[in-house]
């Protein structure tokens, strides 16, 4: 109840700031995107996203925040566009709860015109969760959003029940593999093995693949052996916030 409170006032005291982390092309090394990753600044301390985005789901809470989300991520993106920075995309982690909003596809139209982002370079995550109410209304939306250019994203693949049957109801674009098949993909040759038809199997629906979570040289070079399109994890770096991303690709590229 206490955490409610806090963040009910926390968008209004300006209490949230975005960390990027940048997905880099498993071939050449280069940054072609990066996701958007919430914090929490709450009395000095940094509240995880894990404690308090169930409490902002239950309450609704979300969906400012998830708008606040959306629109600071564009802008600072269409910033570093008009900066001469490479062009990326940007991800976005988006709630079940804000897809279930009548308006959300309107929102999202709204956010892009007033940042003149282009809907292109846009991607959002989606998880199996989007699946527990209106499986149809869900695809209008995404149906919608997709005819504006907007890409998909299943994130954390391979978890729950996600599965082959929901990447052809919800027609993503790429697919993220969940950090736990990476994390022991060097000790066991099964998790290889399933990576390595999760790969096959997107390619031949032609959706791009990301592994999440990367940590190790070795888990990387196994990434890559399997043909995965990007990488994102702590091996290249860990979410930092938007003055450190910008001397991340200053530097690298
Ligand atoms: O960055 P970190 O590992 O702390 O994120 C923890 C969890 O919080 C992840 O599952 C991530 O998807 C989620 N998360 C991070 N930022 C956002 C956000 O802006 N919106 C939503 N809905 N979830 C987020
Ligand atoms: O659930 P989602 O994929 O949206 O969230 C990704 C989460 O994974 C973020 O909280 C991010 O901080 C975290 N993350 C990113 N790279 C790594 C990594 O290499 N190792 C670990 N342990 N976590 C990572
Ligand atoms: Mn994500
Ligand atoms: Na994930």
């Amino acid at each position: 109840i206490k955490l409610e409170r806090s963040l009910r006032k926390a968008l209004e005291r300006e209490e949230f700031v975005l960390y990027y982390q940048p997905q880099v092309s498993a071939a050449d090394g280069t940054a072609g995107g990066a996701e958007a990753l919430i914090r929490w600044v709450h009395d000095g301390r940094f509240v995880s996203p894990g404690d308090f985005i169930p409490v902002a789901e239950e309450t609704g809470l979300i969906v400012p925040i998830g708008d606040w989300v959306m629109r600071t991520a564009c802008r600072q993106a269409k910033l570093w566009q008009d900066a001469g920075m490479p062009q990326m995309k940007m991800g976005i982690n988006v709630s079940p709860v804000q897809l279930q909003q009548d308006d959300f596809v309107e929102t999202v139209t709204r956010i892009l015109s007033e940042t003149g982002f282009q809907p292109h370079l846009l991607v959002l995550e989606i998880t199996e969760g989007i699946a527990i109410r209106d499986i149809q209304d869900t695809v209008d939306k995404l149906v919608a959003l997709k005819a504006m250019g907007i890409r998909i994203s299943m994130d954390d693949f391979g978890t729950g029940y996600s599965s082959l049957g929901f990447l052809q109801t919800f027609k993503v674009d790429e697919l993220k593999i969940a950090q736990t098949f990476i994390s022991h993909i060097a000790e066991k040759d099964d998790h290889a093995q399933i990576v390595k038809a999760i790969v096959a199997m997107a390619h031949s629906l032609e959706l791009d693949v990301i592994a999440e979570g990367v940590e190790t040289r070795e888990q990387f070079a196994i990434m890559r052996e399997l043909q995965c399109d990007w990488i994102q994890g702590y091996y290249f770096c860990k979410p930092m916030p938007s003055e450190e991303f910008e001397r991340y690709l200053d530097e690298r590229g």
